[in-house]
């Protein structure tokens, strides 16, 4: 497949609602998004770093200079997914960046021979269940208004941010609200040390499915220390870029399920090396979400369809963050979205709408 140049572009798309997490408040997604151009056809790829490095070091700018400098020049002109994987590999780091040019290379190269991501990457079925994310909140009420939306939209799982001083009180309401057969989790983003284990061992009581990333990023060992002073599981986000990370943390008994994330660890054919290690070792995974636009959305909606994948994701409807989506919006049907089956990701942006949110376009020439 010949590629004959690259297109970055930047997107800013307004959320339905402030998104508050342990390290901020969001109020817009500013979005990269890579598009591969080949005599046959095209392919994207959505770059999922933030505007600003607080969820990880990567943020939208560092990873367009990082496309632009170093990881498109590289890229041999006849490439698919894992030769362009091959190319990126001698530049350490940049994974978001390195995503998004694999997944578009990947997209073309799938468009091209009319299969689907969900085929490619070893789909199990057709449709998967969703969970949703629900920001920290001003106030318990508005929590509970704020779920039993999600509630009666479907959703068959609800993960609650919390952050210290929003931790056990909402979690309580919610198990009292909504009763001990909701699906119901939580997710720290790294807002704790393990001298919070004491406070951390109390939410054992609601029964929770696991808490997500409760310490910081680097910090496998404390993981497993906290692993043992915990009945609820821990499932580790941020800490995880790579197989061989997922692989420590195993052995460790840092984690007993993974948060995948293609962005985060590098692309999907990492994200499927993991979800491979995972199940050989017995650890559950779930598909996470980083506000994708219905590019991103449709990637991770084909990747939750294998096998592994055993926990709901954070896979939402379009609606969830977005009034107008730049593709056909994904909405749920039965606490379920269908994976695509139309090639490559099965999805395309609808001109007028990208043109709408398009703040600035580059093209490399390669
Ligand atoms: C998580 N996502 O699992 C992330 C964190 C996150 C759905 O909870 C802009 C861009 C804002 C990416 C806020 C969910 C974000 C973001 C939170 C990612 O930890
Ligand atoms: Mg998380």
């Amino acid at each position: 497949m010949e590629i004959t140049g690259v297109e970055l572009r930047r997107i800013t798309m307004p959320l339905v609602a402030p998104f508050r997490t342990s390290f901020g408040t969001e109020t817009a997604r500013d979005v990269l998004l890579v598009r591969v151009v080949t005599p046959g056809a095209e392919g994207w790829g959505e770059c999922v770093a933030m505007a600003e490095p607080r969820y990880s070091s990567e943020y939208a700018d560092g990873a367009a200079q990082a496309l632009r400098r170093f990881l498109v020049p590289a890229l041999p002109r006849h490439a698919d997914a894992h030769a362009a994987g091959r190319a990126m590999e001698p530049f350490k780091g940049h994974r978001m960046a390195k995503a998004a040019l694999e997944t578009a290379v990947l997209d073309a190269r799938l468009r091209a021979a009319g299969e689907s991501f969900g085929s490619f990457l070893g789909a199990a079925r057709d449709r998967v269940p969703c969970g949703v994310s629900v920001g920290i909140m001003n106030s318990v009420p508005e929590l509970l208004d704020a779920v039993a939306g999600y509630v009666e939209e479907g959703y068959v799982r609800i993960k609650l941010k919390i952050e210290p001083g929003w931790d056990v009180a909402p979690v309580r309401a919610v198990r009292e609200r909504f009763g001990d057969d909701l699906l119901l989790q939580v997710d720290a983003n790294a807002a704790y040390r393990l001298s919070d284990a004491h406070h951390l061992a109390r939410l054992d009581a609601f029964g929770l499915l696991l808490i997500e990333q409760p310490l910081a990023d680097d910090d496998l060992v404390q993981h497993a220390r906290l692993a043992k002073l915990l009945r609820t599981p821990i499932c580790l986000d941020e800490s995880i870029e790579s197989a061989a990370h997922a692989a420590a943390a195993i052995s460790l008994g840092a984690c007993a399920i993974v948060n995948v994330k293609p962005g985060r660890v590098g692309g999907y054919l990492e994200a499927r090396r993991i979800h491979d290690l995972c199940r050989a070792h017995g650890v559950a995974v779930w598909c996470g979400g980083m506000l994708e636009t219905g590019l991103g959305r449709a990637a991770n909606v084909a990747l939750a369809a294998l096998p592994g994948f055993t926990l709901p994701g954070d896979t939402s409807g379009s609606g969830r963050y977005y009034a107008t989506d730049i593709t056909p919006p994904f909405v749920l049907d039965g606490g379920h979205l269908p994976v695509p089956t139309g090639p490559g990701l099965g999805v395309e942006p609808v001109p007028e709408i990208l043109d709408e949110v398009t703040v600035s376009t580059e093209w490399i020439a390669l």
